[in-house]
């Protein structure tokens, strides 16, 4: 905070709008005659950042600029953190009318982004002050980038006037974040501000999905500049128009899969980003071929489909002969699509909008460049009269029996009454108590696998978790995120003890814009299951996570018994608060998964 700012507390406070500052303190008054920023706070209602500096007719501020820019690309919503230099455009957003959520840690601010662009299609904004709070941002952008999400980050800066001086939080900052965005630039000229936000979109939104980081010097953003000497983007610079694919690919491909005895479709976020959830299952009613995802790509069609055989990934991805792999990566998730996870002799089919995807890896059989949308739309037109989909082939029966084995072998732990509670108990208490409309989010590490293997999602854009990048401590911003683009449905975060300490003070931050998220803590008292995390660093106790959330003006409840999940969870949705249902589970339940994530 600036030694020229005060902060004014004001309990009526219904809105920026209307009201005078300078009457509300003597003191404000004069600091504002010197140009100070005004934070202006409230617990019901607020308005952040607004600079009351008086702007010459015919200019604008370089953060002005910026708000604008925003509204011309359609921003509705920004994530943000106060302090300098980028509070004034924060405030100059919510002048606009866009909607702010401000937040206890920048890393929070880039995963809320990044979980409103996965929810909404758009990207995700977030704003940091210079020095350590960009440097906050990095985890969350490099989330971003390696799930291939697009989130535009603005970040402060000491003044150009300073550069090499050692001012005041002066760091190097785009070579910081280079390698973890699509492209980082720093904004040098006021009267550019627009065409770098135009930039930045672009970038962010072609092909392979990515964050861009802004880096804005603080004169560029306080500097005003005449009006008619600003860059404005006019138009539509934004491309939509997509790729499909070569004809003479899609036939070839039809031709692999009718000749197939075990095909698979297998699909990532690039089937969500696409948009083309209602092509793929056309497709697969249109040929009958099982379906399974990356574990970011679920819900792009119901999992309860009767070609959906979760139970049965394994085997499918060691037996299939015919690979149908669209807009998914080659890459951990999938263990690279190389043996002993799938056969040396599958045939693999890659549809990919970005090129460079095809024959990483594992070299492809027909590689496609294309939009998932259009390239399904030409496969199932391809299809057309070439396969009988009703058919229950002998490759489908094998796969129904593995599923259903596999289901009937974990039932015990799903309905045990054991205490400690088992986290698949805990796991199908939610699956139970959430609809099939709500946006689950997972964050944790036994947790995450108890519940990938037991809660189905039944909705594209209804599932967010640790991601490529296994990010722990993004349950609580990516709740948050996904709260504020889609207020009309659920939100349930299901989340281990551990993961919620990362950005556990976000509660706080739901708590104040009163989102409505039910936090679910499987706490086991611990990193990992004992068996998995050993004794050096496990242990963090059964911390009563419910009465912080409580203490902070939010609902909490406690559950040691496997019969009071599902109505505390109930009382926790019907509360219409914030909310944290802090369940104790068993320290020495581990998961098993057959990601070998560390595994090349
Ligand atoms: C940011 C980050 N730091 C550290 C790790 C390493 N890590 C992976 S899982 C895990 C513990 C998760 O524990 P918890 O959230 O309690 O879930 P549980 O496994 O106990 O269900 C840690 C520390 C990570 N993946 N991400
Ligand atoms: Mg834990």
């Amino acid at each position: 905070m600036k030694s020229n700012s005060l902060i004014v507390r004001h309990r009526e406070l219904s809105g920026f709008e209307g009201l005078n500052p300078r009457s509300l303190n003597p003191k404000l008054a004069e600091l504002l005659d010197r140009g100070a920023y005004i934070l202006l706070v409230s617990r019901k209602a607020l308005r952040v950042g607004t600079p009351w500096r008086k702007s010459t007719m015919g200019t604008l501020r370089g953060e002005q600029i910026i708000a604008q820019s925003f509204k011309r690309e359609g921003v509705d919503t920004i994530f943000f953190m106060m302090g300098g230099p980028t509070g004034g455009t924060a405030g100059a957003c919510l002048d606009l009318g866009m909607k702010g959520i401000y937040v206890r840690h920048e890393q929070a601010a880039a995963m809320m982004a990044h979980a409103y662009a996965r929810v909404t299609g758009k990207p995700g904004i977030c704003i940091a002050p210079m020095g350590p709070g960009v440097a906050n941002l990095v985890t969350g952008l490099g989330n971003a980038w390696a799930d291939a999400t697009p989130v535009i980050a603005i970040g402060g800066a000491a003044p150009m006037r300073g550069t090499t001086l050692d001012t005041f939080q002066e760091m190097d900052q785009i070579p910081m974040m280079r390698p973890i965005v699509k492209a980082a630039y720093r904004v040098d000229l006021g009267y550019r501000i627009p065409e770098y936000i135009s930039i930045a979109f672009r970038e962010a939104l072609d092909g392979k999905r990515g964050p861009v980081y802004l880096d804005l010097p603080g004169d560029v953003l306080a500097g005003k500049v005449e009006e008619e000497k600003i860059h404005w983007v006019e138009g539509n610079s934004r491309v939509e128009s997509r790729p499909a694919g070569d004809p003479a690919l899609i036939r070839e491909a039809i031709q692999f899969l009718v000749k197939a005895r075990r095909p698979i479709v297998l699909t990532g976020s690039g089937v969500l980003w696409s948009r083309a959830e209602n092509e793929l299952q056309n497709f697969i009613e249109a040929t009958g071929i099982p379906f399974f995802t990356t574990p970011q790509g679920r819900g792009v069609v119901a999992e309860d489909h009767p070609r959906s055989f979760p139970g049965a990934r394994s085997t499918a991805f060691r037996e299939a002969d015919v690979v149908l792999l669209i807009g998914a990566r080659a890459n951990s998730m999938l263990s690279f699509l190389r043996p002993p996870r799938f056969s040396p002799d599958a045939k693999l089919i890659n549809v990919n909008l970005d090129g460079k995807e095809i024959g990483h890896n594992r070299a492809a059989d027909i590689g496609i460049i294309g939009d998932a949308r259009l390239v399904l739309g030409q496969l199932t037109a391809e299809a057309a009269g070439k396969f009988d989909a009703t058919e229950e082939t002998d490759w489908v029966a094998q796969l129904g029996v593995k599923h259903r084995s596999n289901m009937e072998r974990s039932a015990p732990l799903l309905h045990s009454d054991a205490v400690p509670i088992h986290p698949l108990r805990l796991c199908n208490e939610v699956k139970e108590v959430i609809s099939r409309d709500t946006i689950l989010v997972v964050d944790g590490h036994e947790i995450l696998n108890f519940a990938r293997q037991s809660i189905p999602i039944y909705q594209a854009r209804r599932s967010l978790n640790a991601g490529p990048h296994g990010c722990m401590g993004v349950g609580i911003p990516f709740g948050i995120g996904a709260k504020v683009a889609r207020p009309d449905l659920p939100v349930l975060v299901l989340s281990g003890d551990g993961a919620f300490g990362w950005n556990g003070m976000e509660m706080d931050t739901a708590i104040r814009h009163q989102l409505p998220i039910v936090v679910v803590v499987s706490n086991n008292g611990g990193f990992t299951s004992r068996k998995t995390g050993g004794s050096v660093g496990r242990d963090l106790g059964f911390q009563r996570y419910d009465k912080m959330v409580e203490a902070l003006g939010g609902y909490g409840e406690f559950v040691e018994q496997p019969s009071a999940i599902r109505p505390a969870i109930e009382r926790a949705i019907k509360s219409g608060k914030t909310a944290l249902v802090n369940v104790c589970t068993d320290p020495d339940a581990q998961a098993t998964t057959d990601m070998g994530f560390a595994g090349y």
